[in-house]
């Protein structure tokens, strides 16, 4: 997600989720809402069921496709074609939007000229969808008043999916669907606080509200209140860590709810980063296959045994309540973080009340609830300056909110961008970087199902998740299912050059010939023994949408 801070700022949706229903047309790539956001998917199928156009771009058929208006089946890994081919029609039309381009936007020209070679025919020649429905999908999106773009992992999982972003603002940009509602860049988050996190600086480039840590002015700021130097370069990626953790330039890893050893691709070189660490720290809620590798285990509370804030997707900050108490000696996590940190020596508590006026009480160098920790982060950031939890209470507040009289904001770029004007950025097409060959012939993409989260540490759990989603598959079509011999349900071993898993076939039409499908969630096959980690070379998020396999019946 990192690819749209880059663009927007945090990676969070422009427009809100209840705009969706007033949407004409909805262009939903590569994210299948259906079972990875239900809720959201819902307000799509009543866009629908109210006239609005659908276009679903995804490889699988996914549930949503039932209602969709146009399915574009492209091959994994090949958006941008599809993207530059539409804009193309749409330029070649004259379906843009002119005026927008003109007013509110920099590099038209230069971008445009990019676009030229993208014809329809070179579309569907390199993502094999027909040339007709790109055309029929550019003046679908093209032509309505408010059109917004809904897109999740199919989108940034691979080493160009910095550019896929950037093409989709293109095509925001192109045909001003930005700074009004219903309409948008909408990358659909995914956990429940991950906005959240980003927000308190849990990247390596920001300290909390997106100020960047490498600007003196801000830095100053915080080690003014901090009491302690920042600082002043960024830091490593996740992703990165591992590598720095081979070549042993990092000995010491706390991790906080990440069970890394299945969520990381490339498993076995994972495990070997961690193995290589001289201390290891692991805080979660169940002794993960990542905790059992920890030098210290520090038992965290759950969501529904703590208080404090989540922000979701639409940039909403919402108040968690407590509803039980915790097990045994786990703690929640800010109370975990601040035992440790006054233990360090760290003292910055006394002053942050002091500057924000807030008078309760803290208890040694840390804060004694929340509440506490929730005025230092609007007073340190700027866009929730406004924010108080007596103002949270009932439905949340939206940020920006940048004082106690702002009601908050459902959609961004009303009255401009941050930087003035946006840019346009001219992306070209770059294919996967494992390709399909006689060795391994076909590719892997890799996801979720409705019933299981991750790596499944919380719900395998659930006998009654595992009754009806318990077993490992893959996904493969009839074609290919013929041609190797593997009947439904049979067992069969999916290898790359990284791994091999042992699971069951699910022979079908949800993937097209040539691409298999397997979620992530199973510890017993994990998918993660296969895919690839080589990284997009800005954001650094790997390739977990594609590389090469191939499949065998189990002997
Ligand atoms: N039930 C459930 N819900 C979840 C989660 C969970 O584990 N379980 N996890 C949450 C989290 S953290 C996240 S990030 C979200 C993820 O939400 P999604 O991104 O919607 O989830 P994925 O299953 O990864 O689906 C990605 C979609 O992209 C498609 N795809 C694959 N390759 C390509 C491609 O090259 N181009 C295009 N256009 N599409 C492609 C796949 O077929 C799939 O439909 O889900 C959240 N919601
Ligand atoms: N092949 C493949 N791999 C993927 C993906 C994919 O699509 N394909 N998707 C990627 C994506 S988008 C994501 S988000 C990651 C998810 O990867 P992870 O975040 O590693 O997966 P989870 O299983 O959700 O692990 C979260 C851990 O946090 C713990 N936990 C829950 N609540 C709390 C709490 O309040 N405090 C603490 N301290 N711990 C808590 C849980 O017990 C769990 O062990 O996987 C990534 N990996
Ligand atoms: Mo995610």
């Amino acid at each position: 997600m990192a690819g749209l801070s880059t663009v927007f700022g945090s990676g969070a949706m422009s427009n809100s989720i209840e705009e969706i229903e007033d949407a004409q047309t909805l262009f939903v790539i590569g994210s299948n809402t259906t079972e990875a956001h239900p809720d959201i998917a819902i307000r799509m199928k009543k866009a629908a069921k109210n006239g609005a156009k659908l276009i679903v771009a995804d490889p699988r058929k996914i549930p949503l496709v039932q209602y969709a208006d146009l399915w574009l089946r492209l091959r994994p890994g090949t958006d941008i074609a599809l993207l530059n081919s539409m804009m193309h029609v749409i330029l070649e039309e004259n379906l843009h939007d002119p005026s927008f381009i003109e007013e509110r936007t920099n590099g038209f020209d230069d971008f445009s000229r990019g676009l030229k070679e993208f014809t329809p025919e070179l579309g569907e020649k390199i993502s094999g969808v027909p040339k007709d429905d790109i055309i029929r999908a550019a003046r679908m999106f093209a032509s309505s008043e408010r059109a917004g773009i809904y897109y999740t992992l199919g989108i940034t999982q691979h080493t160009h999916g910095t550019n896929n972003v950037f093409s989709i603002a293109n095509l925001a940009l192109l045909t001003g669907n930005l700074g009004k509602e219903s309409a948008g860049v909408n990358p659909l988050r995914g956990q429940n606080n991950v906005q959240g996190a980003c927000d308190m600086g849990c990247t390596p480039d920001v300290l909390p509200g997106y100020q960047k840590v490498t600007d003196q002015k801000v830095r100053e700021k915080f080690e003014e209140m901090w009491g302690r130097p920042i600082p002043d370069k960024v830091g490593l990626t996740s992703t990165d860590m591992i590598g720095a953790m081979i070549d042993g330039r990092l000995k010491g890893l706390y991790v906080m709810g990440e069970n890394s050893v299945l969520s990381h691709a490339h498993m076995s070189h994972t495990i070997q980063a961690l193995e290589n660490l001289d201390f290891l720290v692991v805080q979660d809620i169940f002794l993960t296959e990542t905790a059992k590798l920890a030098d210290v285990v520090l038992p965290a509370a759950s969501f529904a045994e703590k208080n404090g804030t989540f922000t979701n997707t639409e940039r909403r900050v919402q108040r968690v309540r407590k509803a039980i108490q915790s097990p045994g000696e786990a703690l929640d996590d800010l109370t975990i973080i601040g035992m440790l940190s006054s233990r360090m020596g760290y003292d910055h508590v006394r002053k942050i009340v002091q500057a924000t006026g807030f008078q309760a009480l803290s208890s040694g160098g840390r804060y004694a609830y929340p509440e506490q920790a929730f005025r230092e982060v609007c007073f340190l950031s700027p866009a929730m300056a406004g924010m108080t939890y007596l103002r949270l209470a009932e439905k949340g507040l939206q940020w920006p909110c940048p004082d106690q009289d702002h009601p908050g904001t459902p959609f961004l770029f009303k009255d401009g961008f941050p930087k003035g004007r946006a840019d346009f950025t001219r992306v070209s097409y770059e294919p996967s970087r494992e390709l399909p060959d006689s060795e391994y012939p076909l590719v892997l993409t890799t996801g979720r199902n409705l019933y299981q989260y991750h790596t499944g540490t919380m719900t395998r759990k659930s006998k009654a998740i595992e009754a009806v989603a318990g077993q490992a598959y893959v996904e493969i079509s009839s074609t290919d299912a013929e041609h190797v011999g593997i009947g439904n349900s049979e067992m069969v071993t999916v290898s790359s050059r990284r791994g091999a898993v042992s699971l069951q076939a699910r022979v079908g039409n949800i993937v097209p010939p040539g691409v298999l499908y397997m979620p992530f969630h199973y510890a017993e096959a994990p998918a993660n023994a296969l895919t690839n980690s080589v990284l997009d070379p800005i954001c650094r998020i790997p390739e977990l949408k594609v590389c090469a396999v191939k499949i065998e019946k189990s002997g």
